[in-house]
């Protein structure tokens, strides 16, 4: 019994082996010295699998905070990345929204690698807006958005590159922070004393009490508005003045790999977002990839802030170069 348990064993392995040896093409050899540091393959970016945490998102409906909506993605974020193998954690504070009123945040904190001394901060915002104050129909400026692109698309591409970190060398530590109240700024309508600096509310908190003491890590990646259909990502100004050699090593990644129709080799505006916090406050080098449009009247796309920011604007396609550029990055070949 024994020895023919052996045989089809050993049938089997050299059958595999076999097979693994053609899938190869005989480069095993030149691999196999022990000596050298193994080199770790960049994964491959799923457009689909990331599409689907976008609409996941949506499908929960406006992402307000206070409301069921966002609670229920709240679980569903934490629950993707402790599946996917991080650390998770929920930032809870406080922050002021615009007119004074006191808002509670929830930043949700996914690590990687948590020993690890060199660290990558990828970010993005996971609330969305509660005024559709851009939209066409001046009778929905007060309906809340979905916030497909504004929102669910960096998220959606964070937890595509979270499920792609198995392989992630152990002396790079990521921390994925997915920011709340980012889109609560001050609506156009509201005429009261108005509290400035009303964007931002839960990085701004973060930057002011990150979750570890003297958080510190090389260099962070903002994403915003990354799933747009026809997108294209100009170099925001504010990345160049704070981290221009991340913004340099970022977009030659990206035109490297074949995406010089999305990455712009030109400087778009000055915006205010997530990365303005973590450069003043914590020092931290930090861009954002943002849709940018000089031809619209504010620079963002045409559905930004309206009713209209859902899953038909959103492009696989964009969602892939923007997710397979940051994990170009991370895996740095
Ligand atoms: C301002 O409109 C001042 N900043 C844009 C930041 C933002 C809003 N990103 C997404 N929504
Ligand atoms: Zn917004």
């Amino acid at each position: 019994m024994k020895r023919i348990n052996l045989t089809i064993i050993a049938v089997v392995a050299t059958t595999i082996f076999t097979f693994c040896g053609r899938r190869t093409d005989g480069d095993d050899e030149k691999t196999a010295n022990k000596n050298e540091p193994s080199v770790v393959a960049v994964p491959v970016f799923n457009q689909d699998s990331a599409y689907n945490f976008v609409k996941t998102q949506v499908d929960f409906g406006p992402r307000v905070p206070n409301s069921k909506a966002h609670e229920n993605c709240l679980e569903y974020l934490s629950d993707k990345l402790g599946k996917f193998g991080a650390e998770v954690s929920i930032q809870k504070g406080t922050g002021t929204l615009y007119d004074g009123q006191k808002i509670d945040i929830k930043n949700i904190i996914g690590t990687f690698n948590p020993s690890a001394e060199h660290r990558i901060l990828l970010v993005a915002h996971w609330d969305s807006r509660p005024f559709a104050d851009q939209d066409a129909e001046r009778s929905k400026h007060k309906t809340p958005i979905l916030g497909a692109n504004d929102g669910a698309s960096g998220v959606g591409i964070l937890l595509e590159v979270a499920r792609n970190l198995t392989t992630l060398p152990e002396n790079t530590g990521i921390d994925i922070i997915l920011f709340d109240v980012e889109d609560y700024g001050a609506p156009y309508f509201y005429k009261g004393d108005k509290n400035e600096n009303s964007w931002c509310i839960g990085s701004q908190y973060w930057s002011k009490n990150p979750h570890k003491a003297d958080y510190r890590a090389e260099y962070g990646i903002l994403l915003d508005m990354v799933g747009g259909l026809g997108a294209k990502f100009y170099k925001e100004q504010y990345s160049v003045r704070y981290a221009d050699n991340i913004v340099e090593k970022v977009w030659s990644k990206a035109i490297n790999a074949g995406f010089d129709g999305y990455f712009v080799n030109k400087r778009g505006g000055y915006i205010i977002d997530d990365h303005l916090p973590i450069n003043n406050i914590r020092n931290i080098p930090t861009i954002d990839i943002i849709q940018y449009d000089p031809s619209s009247e504010n620079g963002f796309n045409r559905h930004w802030h309206t009713t209209k920011d859902d899953m038909n604007n959103i492009d696989k396609n964009t969602l892939y170069v923007v997710g397979q550029t940051v994990l170009n990055v991370i895996f740095d070949l």
